[in-house]
């Protein structure tokens, strides 16, 4: 791996809950006396700060950052050094490689309008800082587990989507909530290959698209998301293989039936609709027992549901003859 291991700033995660506060000099103050000494300096935050390529940077919204850490959503493994996070990444609309940061800085994301249509009481389209706006933003650290069995953990800013869907105001026959991100082949390089099914589109059953963990990311690290992490605004829904998690959102499609996604269309036996991250079912390639932290040496086990299995287990009851786990 090209990777440059970087382990002096990682603390644990009871350290790293209150470190974005540092980037908000009134909480600073109000939260000073709890905090552990190790997180507790300035020095350290600004560091991880300063690790976030700033030339890449969405700056959506931008005084709406940092946003309250919701204690709820805690992960206890330390968080990814944010130049993993943002320097490792999938984008295949700007190469099928990880170092994508760089390419993605084509990403234009002005204007960048949010459409809202098929089964809702109206259709709309609408400014997405407008929608960014709307949305109650706060943090929640989260686990995302690729399909390639690399991982990470990173405090996403966003909201809940079942905030959109109910500004959304699906009608009764809606069962799905189809995802596109945007499509302009002169702006992305990856999007010229004819033998992708462009746009890359994602989907949820209502069910999962209403589910308390299902976010919309629109910042991580406490600011507004970089170009290679999907701005505006990108899916997190941890449960599931990083695949589902679609960056750059143009689109929320209510729909009656399941929307056909970007590799299912590719790869059906391989990528599913469902892709909920189960350590006992492998890919047709590769064990998915472990995975790989970036930044640290070894592996871990992978955990059903990738340890959100006490939150979303009842989502799949009654749907065992479905192929859940790719
Ligand atoms: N539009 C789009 N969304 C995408 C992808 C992509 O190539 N295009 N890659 C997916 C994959 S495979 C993963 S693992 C995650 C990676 O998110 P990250 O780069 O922010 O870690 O984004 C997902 N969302
Ligand atoms: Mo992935």
């Amino acid at each position: 791996m090209l990777l440059r291991v970087r382990r002096g700033w990682e603390i644990p995660e009871s350290g790293v809950t209150p470190e974005s506060v540092f980037w908000n000099r009134r909480r600073l103050l109000g939260a000073m006396g709890t905090m552990p000494a190790l997180a507790a300096s300035p020095a350290l935050a600004m560091s991880v700060r300063r690790a976030v390529p700033a030339a890449t940077d969405g700056d959506f919204a931008a005084d709406l950052y940092p946003a309250p850490r919701n204690p709820r959503y805690e992960v206890n493994r330390p968080l990814t050094d944010p130049e993993l996070a943002t320097g490792y990444n999938n984008f295949y609309e700007f190469g099928s490689y990880k170092q994508i940061a760089k390419a993605a800085r084509a990403l234009e994301l002005r204007p960048w309008t949010v459409t809202i249509d098929g089964l809702v009481e109206r259709e709309r389209t609408l400014d997405a800082e407008e929608l960014i706006r709307r949305m109650p933003l706060e943090e929640r650290v989260y686990r995302l587990r690729c399909v390639e069995a690399w991982s990470i953990v990173v405090p996403w800013t966003g909201f809940p989507l079942r905030e959109l869907v109910a500004f959304a105001r699906p009608l009764s026959a809606a069962r799905y909530l189809r995802m596109e991100t945007f499509l302009d082949p002169e702006m992305a390089p990856g999007q010229r290959a004819s033998w992708y099914p462009w746009p890359y589109v994602e989907g949820l059953t209502m069910a999962e698209a209403t589910h308390e963990l299902a976010f919309v990311a629109t910042g991580i690290y406490g600011r507004p998301l970089p170009k290679q992490n999907g701005a505006p605004l990108r899916l997190a829904v941890p449960w599931k293989y990083g695949f589902k998690s679609i960056k750059s959102i143009v689109r929320f499609t209510f729909t009656a039936e399941r929307p056909e996604t970007f590799w299912s269309l590719i790869a059906p036996h391989e990528y599913g609709f469902w892709a909920n991250v189960n350590p006992e079912v492998p890919h047709p390639r590769w064990s998915q027992a472990e995975e790989r932290p970036l930044g640290e040496p070894g592996r871990i086990p992978t955990r059903l549901y990738n340890g959100y299995a006490e939150f979303v287990a009842d989502l799949y009851a009654g749907l065992a003859d479905e192929p859940l786990f790719m």
